[in-house]
């Protein structure tokens, strides 16, 4: 990994990623790209419009890139609104990045996936990490074949490609945008707010989740790990399940006026159709993956993290 470019750097886990790489590796090493920027955006952010395969190659032989970690995407509620723009995004983008990565010599990419990979008839509780896969949303179909494009690749190729199937991800610096698990970080956000936070899934909705700093170590981790010791491209990884009601009864205990209104939409059955906790020993024996953070860690440092801003 000597010089690595991240797309979608000014994503929910593109900012932190980039952060968490930039602390390990010199500033020179590491190209922040995407197509927009926002507040907490890396400064020197480079353009990158992921459908534009021209824009992609010529970025990657100007800074001589020889990783990716492509994390540019639509999550699946968004996905669900505009489904030709996630096709084209989550997996014309990664043909593109692929495509390039082939032509160009680049050695790695690694690209998120998700727990909407799987559908509503694939096991709920301890998936593993092969089983019934029939995704329903556009975004978990970009994904899914995204995962099989990636393994093409690898084996075609020789492009050194790896994935893992992420939870949803709660972060106390990046507010997510268009996922169907954002309910859980706008709990915390209106919490320390005190405001009244409204669920758009229904209070029993058992999800799994995982807290930014333990994703970014996933990435990192997975990223650096030895060829030879991975026995898959694909990786789960499991943190935590938590239900609305569950997070609304721990906020409740240290903000005893918290309480969620509860109205189901859409959302509804993109959540049901996903896993409850995923079964990750692969990652755990092959890469060490083991998540620092429970329930109760993540809300004291999100809590750290948010009560500031409360001014
Ligand atoms: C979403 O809700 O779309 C994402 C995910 C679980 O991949 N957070």
């Amino acid at each position: 990994m000597d010089r690595i470019l991240i797309t979608g750097a000014v994503g929910q886990i593109g900012i932190e990623l980039t952060e968490g790489l930039l602390s390990r590796f010199p500033a020179s090493r590491v190209v922040a790209s995407d197509i927009r920027s926002a507040a907490g955006a890396p400064a020197d952010i480079r353009y990158l419009d992921i459908t534009d395969k021209a824009q992609i190659a010529r970025l990657v032989m100007e800074e001589r890139i020889d990783t990716i970690f492509h994390l540019a995407a639509l999550l699946s509620a968004r996905g669900e609104q505009n489904p030709q723009l996630a096709f084209a995004v989550n997996l014309g983008g990664l043909l593109n990045v692929l495509e390039v990565a082939r032509q160009h010599g680049v050695k790695k990419v690694i690209m998120p996936s998700t727990i909407g990979a799987f559908g509503p008839d694939t096991p709920k509780i301890d998936t593993p990490d092969d089983t019934l896969m029939r995704p329903t949303s556009m975004y978990g179909i970009t994904k899914l074949a995204g995962e099989l494009l990636l393994d093409y690749y690898s084996r075609r190729s020789g492009i050194d490609g790896r994935s893992l199937r992420f939870p949803g991800i709660i972060s106390s610096r990046t507010e997510p945008g268009g996922g169907t698990t954002d309910w859980a970080d706008d709990f915390y956000r209106k919490a320390v707010r005190g405001e009244k936070a409204i669920c758009f899934l229904r209070a029993d909705t058992r999800l799994p989740f995982m807290y930014m700093p333990d994703a970014v170590e996933a990435l990192i981790g997975l990223a650096l790990a030895e060829r030879s010791r991975l026995s898959r491209s694909v990786y789960n990884v499991h943190s935590l399940t938590l239900a609305p009601t569950e997070l609304a009864k721990f906020l409740q205990s240290i903000f005893p006026d918290f309480e969620p209104l509860y109205q189901p939409d859409s959302r509804q059955s993109i959540a049901d159709s996903w896993p409850q906790s995923l079964d990750d020993h692969h990652a755990r024996t092959d890469w060490d993956w083991s998540p620092q953070y429970d329930l109760q860690r993540m809300t004291a440092d999100m809590l750290k993290n948010l009560k500031p801003k409360r001014g």
